[in-house]
């Protein structure tokens, strides 16, 4: 949950959004280096005025300025494909949700329970409880186990969608007619808030997400309330 006037990520809830969010450390740090270097440079150069008589031909800079760029890129690209493979993987999920986008609202599956289903609309402003969070409430909360590794498979109806989780790192096309899979380990639990992520129509600024992460125990009394 983002408060007012927040610049920087929320609060990470699972271990690759704490991955990522070191890694926008690490290349802001990277960042500041070359700015300050540069920087530096551009302002001596500003404010004198030699130069250098053997700026033609000097392989040796060239050599060092061709050589440290292909490094700090190297340096800011490792990590990345890193994290993007840490994304993806999908190893030993102990659940598996499957969740569709409509035009206007989410609904969810929940196939390894005798197919719980439900829709997921947005709480209207004037439904709103005190405390609620405006156009992020849903009546339908989707729930899932913490620690436990989620396999989300997303998709949707009728147009492109997108289910994101910023607080878990998480962010999928919904695709019609495609099947999307995500994998996500959440660290505590709490209820995370989210928002579609693609412009789907008319009604797109008010699909939000809300995850409600709990612990076994309480899940598993949850799902066996839609069965009774
Ligand atoms: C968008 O949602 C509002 C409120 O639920 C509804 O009144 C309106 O008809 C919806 N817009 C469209 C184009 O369906
Ligand atoms: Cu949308």
């Amino acid at each position: 949950m983002p408060h007012w006037g927040q610049i920087l990520f929320q609060d990470a809830a699972s271990s690759v959004m704490m991955q990522l969010i070191s890694f926008h450390d690490h290349t802001l740090i990277i960042l500041t280096l070359v700015l300050t270097v540069v920087g530096y440079a551009l302002t001596i150069l500003m404010f004198n005025k030699y130069v250098n008589r053997y700026i033609l031909e000097a392989q040796t800079i060239e050599t060092v300025w061709t050589i440290l760029p292909a490094l700090i890129l190297l340096v800011l690209a490792l990590p990345s494909l890193r994290i993007l493979y840490i994304t993806d993987e999908v190893s030993n999920p102990s659940l598996t949700v499957k969740t569709i986008g409509h035009q206007w609202y989410w609904s969810y599956e929940y196939t390894d329970f005798m197919n719980v289903e439900m829709d997921s609309y947005m709480t209207q402003t004037q439904d709103l409880n005190p405390g609620d969070f405006r156009l992020l409430e849903v009546d339908n909360r989707i729930v899932v186990p913490m620690q436990l590794e989620v396999r989300m498979l997303i998709t949707a109806a009728d147009v492109l969608h997108s289910w994101t989780v910023p607080s878990l790192g998480v962010k999928v096309d919904a695709v019609p007619g495609r099947l999307n899979q995500i994998g996500f380990t959440t660290s505590h639990p709490g209820v995370f808030y989210g928002q579609c992520s693609e412009i789907c129509g008319a009604n797109h600024s008010f699909m939000p997400i809300a995850m409600e992460v709990v612990d076994s125990k309480s899940f598993m009394k949850w799902i066996s309330n839609f069965n009774s």
